[in-house]
Formats: structure tokens, C-alpha cells, sequence
């Protein structure tokens, strides 16, 4: 992140891959270890204690079943909204055992954090386009209307005799931009463009990016949305924490006028962010989510 020539990398990764790994991102890691071992304590606690939390519908916890449409997975996992301090976060943290008040703080400083690095990145992204305003991506995530997610993953040890059991299955984020941090643990995979899985080797001292739907359609897929999967693999529990920046409710997204050459079209209808969150809730994991609103 500290070196001239990232904003062009940047540039590169999110259209050849849309993803790629962050170094030198100045978190300390100290924040990111306190909030690990937070989510560890929780998701060591017996069953019917954590079965007490708020059910994820979409914010709570949730135990195999992913999303509304009958995914599943070898995971378990809190999903909260980034306004910590609305009436229904508040009652899920007091839904909480154990000490909430620590918890629901740290992970408000980790947001803070990880909302920088993922504006800070948006911004290089402009930078490297030669946009003029530095801000077109990342005011998304800044503005005080920002619909965004922030995810706390357990995949649990696999079970003897089970190779390969897959933990969150391959999809794409609809959002504009995600920011990945797990610990030691293998398990996740990008799709390349010839649709082969790759992958990625774990790095907790670092964070992974995605490029999400709103990104591809924003540059008019120049830039892709990845498609990633968990395989867990491992005796070892994964976790992994993952904040999803996305635009305010009413965003219209659309390609940004200056990234298109002239005569270009865009490729996409018109929608705004909560026309696709809401489309995206009634689809499966695996769906191409995009592929409604493409023009045919
Ligand atoms: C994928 C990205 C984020 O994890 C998420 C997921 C959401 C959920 O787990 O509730 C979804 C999935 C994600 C896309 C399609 C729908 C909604 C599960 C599902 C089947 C929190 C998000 O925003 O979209």
C-alpha cells in the first residue's frame, strides 16, 4: 500500500483476478489478534448458549445454513450490520455471553479500520484510472448511508474421513469491495478466468480484496467479481472476518460515464442497491446474481 506504483497493481489485479493481497496496510496486528481470540471465545462456547443469539435473518448467528434459500456449509458464523449502535445491533449483542460492551467495541474499531483500508484502496484504484475525482468509489462506503456487513467466520476442524467438505460455497459478493482477513488456515479459493480454482495461501498478518458485483458493474466489467469458495480441509478451525463495504440503499449503480470510451454502452439495466441486495436475497449462493440485470 506504501509504494508509488501500488495504485497500478491495483488497477491490474482487479481486472485480471479482482482480487488480490494487501501488505504494509499500517493495521496493527494487535487489532486484529484481540478480535480473533473474541470470536474464538465465542464460537468455543457450548451449542445451546450460542443458539440463545438472535438467528441470523440476516444479522445474528448461523449455524450451517447460509442465507435464506437453503445453502449450506461446513461454517458457523456471526453477521452483523456495520451501524453497531442501531436498536436490533444492540440486541444482538446483548444477546451475547460473555463480556458484549468488549466485544461489540473492538469489533467497532476493527470496522474503523478495515473501512479506511478499503477506502484507501478505492481511492488508489481512482488514482490508478486517472480519475478526477479520487473519491467516486470510496464515498460508497464513507457515506453515513453505507449498507454495509461485517462477517465473523468459524469453520470448525472437518471431520475424520471427510476431505474437501466445503465450508461456504462458490459465489460472488454483491457489494462493492470486501476485505478478508483470516487466520493460518487454508481453505480459500479464488476462480480464475478458465473458471479454475485457485488457491490462496493464508496470511493473518495481511488482507485479501475482492472486487464485488457493484465494482464489475461500475466499471462496466471491466473490473470482475471474483468467485470464491471455503474448502475446509483442515483439524485446524478456520476463522476468518470479513467486512463488506457496500453503497447506500438508494446508490443507483451504473458505469461511471468517465470509465466508458465513447460509443460504449453500458451492459447492465438500471437498478439502485437495494433493487439488487434485494434480488441477490432471493437467489442462491452459486447464482449469477448479475445475470438479471445485464441487458440481453
Ligand atoms: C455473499 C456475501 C456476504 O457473505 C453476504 C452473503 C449473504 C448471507 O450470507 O446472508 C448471501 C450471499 C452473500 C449472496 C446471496 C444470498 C445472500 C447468502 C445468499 C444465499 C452477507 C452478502 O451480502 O451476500
Amino acid at each position: 500500500m506504501s509504494k508509488p506504483y501500488a495504485k497500478h497493481h491495483i488497477v491490474k489485479a482487479c481486472e485480471e483476478y479482482g482480487f488480490f493481497k494487501v501488505i504494509n496496510h499500517g493495521i496493527p496486528m494487535e487489532l486484529m489478534s484481540a478480535l480473533e481470540s473474541e470470536a474464538v471465545k465465542f464460537f468455543s462456547l457450548p451449542q445451546f448458549e450460542k443458539d440463545k443469539v438472535v438467528p441470523a435473518s440476516p444479522f445474528g448467528y448461523g449455524n450451517k445454513k447460509i442465507g435464506p434459500n437453503g445453502d449450506v456449509g461446513w461454517i458457523e458464523y456471526l453477521l452483523l450490520s456495520t451501524k453497531l449502535d442501531s436498536a436490533s445491533s444492540s440486541q444482538l449483542f446483548d444477546s451475547l455471553r460473555g463480556n458484549p460492551d468488549f466485544f461489540r467495541s473492538l469489533v467497532k474499531s476493527y470496522i474503523a479500520s478495515v473501512k479506511n483500508l478499503a477506502a484507501e484502496v478505492l481511492r488508489l484504484l481512482a488514482d490508478g484510472l486517472m480519475m478526477q475525482e479520487r473519491n467516486v468509489f470510496s464515498r460508497l462506503l464513507e457515506d453515513e448511508e453505507s449498507d454495509s456487513i461485517f462477517r465473523l467466520n468459524h469453520y470448525p476442524p472437518c471431520p475424520p474421513n471427510h476431505h474437501n467438505t466445503v465450508g461456504f460455497g462458490e459465489h460472488t459478493d454483491p457489494q462493492v469491495i470486501s476485505v478478508l482477513r483470516s487466520n493460518n488456515i487454508t481453505g480459500l479459493q479464488i476462480a480464475d478466468k478458465n473458471g479454475s480454482w485457485i488457491p490462496v495461501p493464508p496470511d493473518q498478518n495481511s488482507f485479501f480484496i475482492n472486487v464485488g458485483d457493484s465494482l464489475q458493474v461500475m466499471s462496466n466489467g471491466r473490473f470482475k467479481s471474483v468467485k470464491h469458495r471455503v474448502i475446509q480441509n483442515s483439524m485446524k478451525s478456520r476463522v476468518s472476518m470479513i467486512y463488506f463495504g457496500g453503497p447506500p440503499s438508494s446508490e443507483r449503480i451504473a458505469p461511471l460515464p468517465s470509465l466508458l470510451a465513447e460509443g460504449e454502452q453500458s451492459l447492465y439495466k438500471e437498478f439502485t442497491w437495494s433493487e439488487y441486495k434485494n434480488s441477490a436475497y432471493k437467489s442462491r449462493l452459486a447464482d449469477n446474481r448479475l445475470c438479471k440485470f445485464e441487458k440481453k
